[in-house]
């Protein structure tokens, strides 16, 4: 394997992490502990990626409940951690043998069996909705579409980018950029995404910033935004590769259409990890893109645009109310 990741920590976050307890925005004290919460209902569970989304709640004083999401997830295996499953002194119970096959169920030691824990507090609505199982449906999204009811749609909601602010502003996750241009027209930060751990390479997740602020998705690119994307796609796989040692051709470098969050971002993933929303109806290799706005300046303004999106969602009944569904 190639050079591993480099965890960074700082100190104060360990012992949080200890203590189950979760920063404020920006380093502040404390705003809970992990114990504080209290399980809801299960929002949606995956048996094949080990990972359990819950609808969860922070009592207060008065006894009233503020909304929280929490991420259980089982992390993958690291390498050089493996010998030592099979050899460290731990209940190994016998489950079945027949002839040449045997199956065991481990009770690691708790450094061996992490489980990574992401939460949002105060979850809105939309936080909860957004995690919730529910039936998905392809929108094929014209400009005419795009100008009359998804923008003004993304005009109307407030869905916070504080975080995108903090990460620009350095007043989060500062000690965890791995490169940044700070140009405030072509410029960019690159830092792990929330999905990983940094633990090992297999499921390597980060994500470029731009600073810029008014670009809100793929819609807004034009040839003018072709300096900055060029040195998002250059300078994010250089600074990959020399700190994780992962080369350009062995990552998945995309935007989402639909995004999530407003604020133009580029996704950098491993190719060989199966990362969620990587698939052929969400992400748009950067490489094309650039290729496609070098060709013809308002490419994104003219095609359709194809997204999923879940039956709750407003924007869907927006375009069900628009007769396009
Ligand atoms: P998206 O395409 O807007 O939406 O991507 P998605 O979440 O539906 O994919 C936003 C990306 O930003 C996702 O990959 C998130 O995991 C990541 N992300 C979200 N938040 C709130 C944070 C954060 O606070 N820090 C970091 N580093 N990444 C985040």
């Amino acid at each position: 394997m190639a050079e591993g990741p480099q965890p960074k920590r700082k100190r104060e976050e360990e012992e949080e992490e200890k203590n189950g307890g979760a920063a404020a925005p920006g380093g502040a004290a404390a705003a809970f502990t992990l114990s504080d919460l209290r399980v809801r209902r299960v929002l949606r569970e995956s048996a094949r990626d080990k990972v359990v989304f819950l609808h969860a709640e922070k009592i207060g004083l008065s006894g009233e409940g503020t909304d929280a999401v929490v991420i259980l997830e089982k992390t993958p295996f690291q390498e050089e951690k493996i010998p030592d499953l099979l050899k460290k002194p731990m209940n190994a119970e016998l489950q079945m043998h027949n002839d040449i096959y045997c199956t065991f169920y481990l009770s690691p030691p708790p450094e061996l069996s992490e489980i990574k824990a992401t939460v949002v507090y105060p979850a809105t609505e939309k936080h909860i909705q957004k995690y919730l199982r529910q039936e998905v449906h392809l929108i094929r999204e014209t400009w005419e579409d795009y100008k009359n009811i998804t923008l003004p749609f993304i005009q109307s909601q407030s869905f916070s980018i504080q975080w995108v602010y903090n990460i620009l502003e350095k007043k989060a996750e500062a000690d965890r950029i791995v490169h940044e241009n700070p140009d405030p027209s072509n410029g960019f930060v690159l830092v792990p995404d929330l999905k990983w751990n940094q633990n090992q390479l297999d499921d390597l997740y980060l994500i470029a910033l731009v600073h810029r602020r008014e670009i809100k998705s793929l819609r807004d690119l034009t040839a003018e935004h072709l300096p900055l994307l060029r040195n998002v796609l250059q300078e994010g796989k250089e600074a990959i590769a020399k700190r994780f040692g992962v080369p350009g051709s062995q990552l998945r470098i995309y935007l989402h259409y639909q995004p999530s969050y407003h604020h133009l971002h580029v996704h950098f993933t491993a190719l060989g990890y199966d990362a969620p929303g990587s698939s052929v109806e969400r992400a748009h290799l950067l490489a094309d893109v650039i290729d496609n706005l070098a060709m013809d300046s308002t490419y994104y303004q003219k095609r359709a645009l194809t997204f999923p999106l879940r039956a709750d969602e407003p924007l869907f009944k927006k375009f069900q109310e628009a007769g396009k569904v």
